[in-house]
Order: C-alpha cells, then sequence, then structure tokens
C-alpha cells in the first residue's frame, strides 16, 4: 500500500500560495508516499494546473450530495472532478460542528464523490468529553458504520481518524490511543467491506507536524496523514512528506 500524506488547507491560502505547491513538487519530485493538498475551492483548478505532470495530487474539502441545482453557494463532486481535483475530505469536525453534518449526510456526499470518480477522504473522530466518558471506540464506530458507502474498495475510500481535541491544539494523542483507534478502524472496517478493508488507508489527523510525524507514522496501521497547519507551508509539509 503507498502510504498518503495530505494536506488540508482549510479556510487559508490565496494564489500567491500557490509558490508553496511549486516549492513542495520541486522539493518533492518522486516522494515514496502520496502527496495531496487541499486548498479552499476558490484554488482548486489554479492548484491542479500549477501541479499538472507532477506527483502532487489536489482535492477539495467538501462537496454537496447532489449533482446539481439550486444549492446556492454548494459545490458538486462533478464540478471537483471538473476543476481537476481527484479526492475530497468528508466529514471534517469542523463541517460537522460548523454546518450541523451529520454520519447520514457524510454518506451521501461520500456516494457522490464516488459516482464522481473522487475519492472521499471520510473524517471521524471524538470529542473530549467524549474521549473522558470512554465512549471513543463506540462514538468512532458509529461515524464508521454511518459514513462509509457499501462496496467500498481500497481505491474508493479513505478514512482520517482526527480526535477532535487534537485538531489545532498542538495536543496529540499517546501513541498507544493512536493504536488502539486504528486497530478497530481496521478490524471494523473488514467486518463491514470485507477484505479491501486491508488496503483502505488509514490516516491519522490532528497536530501532525515535522517534530511528531516519524513517531505518528510507525504506529501500526497508521497509513498517512491529515495535516493542517502544517501543510501550509512547503518545508514543513515536505518534511512530513519525507518522514513517510
Ligand atoms: C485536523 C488537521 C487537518 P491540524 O483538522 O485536518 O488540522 O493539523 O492543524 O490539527
Amino acid at each position: 500500500m503507498r502510504k498518503l500524506a495530505a494536506g488540508n488547507w482549510k479556510m487559508n491560502g490565496n494564489a500567491a500560495a500557490l509558490a508553496e505547491l511549486t516549492a513542495l513538487t520541486e522539493a518533492h519530485p518522486a516522494p515514496a508516499c502520496d502527496m495531496l493538498i487541499c486548498p479552499p475551492a476558490t484554488l482548486i483548478a489554479q492548484a491542479a494546473w500549477a501541479t499538472k505532470g507532477t506527483r502532487l495530487a489536489i482535492g477539495g474539502q467538501d462537496c454537496h450530495p447532489k449533482a446539481s441545482g439550486a444549492h446556492t453557494g454548494d459545490i458538486s463532486a462533478a464540478m471537483l472532478k471538473d476543476a481537476c481535483a481527484s479526492y475530497v475530505i468528508l466529514g471534517h469536525s469542523e463541517r460537522r460542528a460548523d454546518h450541523g453534518e451529520t454520519d447520514e449526510l457524510v454518506l451521501a456526499k461520500a456516494l457522490a464523490a464516488v459516482e464522481a470518480g473522487l475519492v472521499p477522504v471520510v473524517c471521524l473522530g471524538e470529542t473530549e468529553a467524549q474521549r473522558d466518558a470512554g465512549q471513543t471506540l463506540a462514538v468512532i464506530g458509529e461515524q464508521l458504520a454511518g459514513s462509509v458507502p457499501a462496496g467500498s474498495t481500497a481505491a474508493t475510500l479513505v478514512i482520517a481518524y482526527e480526535p477532535v481535541w487534537a485538531i489545532g491544539t498542538g495536543r496529540t494523542p499517546t501513541l498507544d490511543q493512536i493504536a488502539e483507534v486504528h486497530s478497530f478502524l481496521r478490524v471494523s472496517l473488514m467486518k463491514q467491506i470485507g477484505g479491501e478493508a486491508a488496503g483502505v488507508r488509514l490516516l491519522y489527523g490532528g497536530s501532525v507536524k515535522p517534530s511528531n510525524a516519524a513517531e505518528i507514522f510507525a504506529v501500526g496501521h497508521v497509513d498517512g496523514a491529515l495535516v493542517g497547519g502544517a501543510s501550509l507551508k512547503a518545508a514543513d509539509f515536505g518534511a512530513i512528506v519525507a518522514a513517510l
């Protein structure tokens, strides 16, 4: 399995920031892992053009479950594909919190993404209160069962485990906590989609940075990272790519 270093720029970046992508691809022309950057929607087409012919894939951060229609301000999976995106992040906890996204909606978006030829990166993770209450695996199991399309394969699904309390806070779970959740994800996914689960990339996300990337990547069933803040600068993201 080729591991995946995915960057989520969130609501950051402008045209000038595309220079970071050029710097990244120049520094890592033949990385040992797959590389993905998901810039804001306004930059997807430009980013795809700027990195055409390189090993860097471009993705969206969300899509609407419908293909087209009267949905002001929304973007369909087909539109992302048309802008040369190849992945889309779905169900990020910031969207679940800011826009009330449910597992059911994330599932509908994931189905739309696959239909359009995009690979969904389905995000899940527990809040601090849920972890403190001992509900981590139950919450993650429910999110997985509710938001992953039946019939997913290694080629049509990426999962990102992002504990909500670790996002943008500088705090990370212990390596044992990451290992417990990733093992649970693999086993649960096996029950859901069968043998294909062995090849589905399970990313860890939440305050990944150059200084902690290598130890996190050494954890069993961690097949890459979804990186926020540290994906904005080519040097930082490149160091994480190199750690994979
Ligand atoms: C988690 C992550 C990227 P950060 O949201 O999805 O962000 O690395 O800034 O914690």
